[in-house]
């Protein structure tokens, strides 16, 4: 085993890191580790479902076969609730909070965000798609958690996490002091440190958003998007459009190879597609401790107040320079918006 480091190990090596909580918070990560790995197989065989036998038949455990975001869900509730750190579980796939009431969990200091299968429209072709997750704090100190414990803003994340099921399975995490990433290796069933300290470059030439809603896009992405098109060898453009349409997909080349990853308000979405607690919170922390940007278009994706669970956000996540640059934008056409507004007004009023 020489020269590889498992997951397990590595959380186990940085638990002295940790100012709170030790060995709950390593239980934590490793529960969600292992439930990653039951949903990697299914995710593998995802295209046998028709020679193995279509939902609604009964597997080996006599349970009924789930469509693959049902199946995740139900693994990393299960995963969390035996696991028992872990008082509250907040996932897109449930409407309301899951609150774990044995014994044990219901006093568990921490809280879980998690989506358990992003990138719906690729589960079923063979694309890649990924778990995200968050971990925070549990704030009451008495009687049972609720809601407003899960509502804290994403700079209260002690840990965020992805696991992204592509051409191989990784799990990349943060709490706080850098991020690592794990390679699952198939032959012993172990997430491989293979990614350690990962940086994303300051400035990049890949772009990523869904240009099919151009015509809805705020004018500032727009500006943003004439930008990148143009031709200038001096600054590398134009730039590379790269979408895959799965969150996690997207990010995590960007957070390699140097990019911008766009979802903003569109006319059909007016205050974005993806969630804050569990899809931007989770994936800002990780790009910012990276030493990227996160940001909802003016503000710190990290800084939004939460008042809502499946509440929406626009987000502009990617290479520090890039992202500025789209802020810089945003806020430009917002402001020529305003002296509009005001010339208008001032028109009105003279008129
Ligand atoms: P989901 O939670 O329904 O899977 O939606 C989230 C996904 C992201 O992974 C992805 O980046 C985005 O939605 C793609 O949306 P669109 O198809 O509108 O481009
Ligand atoms: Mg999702």
């Amino acid at each position: 085993m020489s020269g590889i480091k498992t997951l397990g190990q590595f959380i186990i090596e940085k638990q002295a890191d940790f100012s709170y909580a030790k060995g709950e918070l390593s239980r934590l990560l490793r529960d969600i580790g292992i439930a990653a790995k039951i949903v990697n197989r299914e995710v593998n065989k995802a295209g046998l479902v028709d020679i193995l036998g279509d939902a609604g038949t009964i597997n080996i455990q006599g349970e009924g076969q789930k469509k693959l975001d049902v199946f995740a869900n139900i693994q990393f509730i299960s995963a969390l609730t035996s696991g028992g750190e872990c008082c509250i579980v907040a996932t897109e796939e449930e409407d309301e909070i899951v609150r774990i009431d044995s014994p044990v969990s219901k006093n568990a200091k921490y809280i879980v965000c998690i989506d358990p299968l992003d990138g719906s429209s690729n589960i079923d072709c063979n694309v890649a798609v990924g778990t995200i997750f968050s971990i925070y704090r549990r704030q009451s100190v008495e009687g049972e958690a609720t809601l407003a414990d899960v509502l804290q803003k994403g700079t209260q994340q002690v840990a965020a996490g992805y696991v992204i099921y592509g051409s191989s399975t990784m799990m990349v995490y943060t709490t706080g002091k850098g991020v690592n990433g794990f390679t699952l290796d198939p032959s012993i069933g172990e997430f491989c440190l293979s990614h350690p300290n990962m940086t994303i470059p300051d400035g990049g030439n890949i772009y990523s958003l869904n240009e099919g809603n151009y015509v809805h896009f705020p004018e500032g992405v727009k500006k943003y998007l004439k930008y990148v098109q143009v031709h200038d060898e001096e600054t590398n453009r134009p730039y590379t459009s790269r979408y895959i349409g799965s969150m996690v997909g997207d990010i995590h080349r960007n957070l390699i190879k140097g990019g911008i990853y766009i979802y903003p308000t569109t006319a059909k979405s007016p205050n974005g597609k993806l969630r804050l607690l569990y899809e931007c919170n989770p994936m800002a922390f990780i790009v910012e401790q990276a030493g990227g940007v996160a940001s909802d278009g003016f503000n710190r994706i990290l800084e939004i107040e939460p008042t809502e669970l499946h509440q929406r956000s626009s987000i502009f996540i990617g290479s520090k320079e890039m992202v500025n640059m789209a802020e810089g934008m945003m806020a430009e056409f917002s402001a020529e918006k305003n002296v509009n507004t005001v010339t208008t007004q001032n028109l009105k009023q003279v008129g």
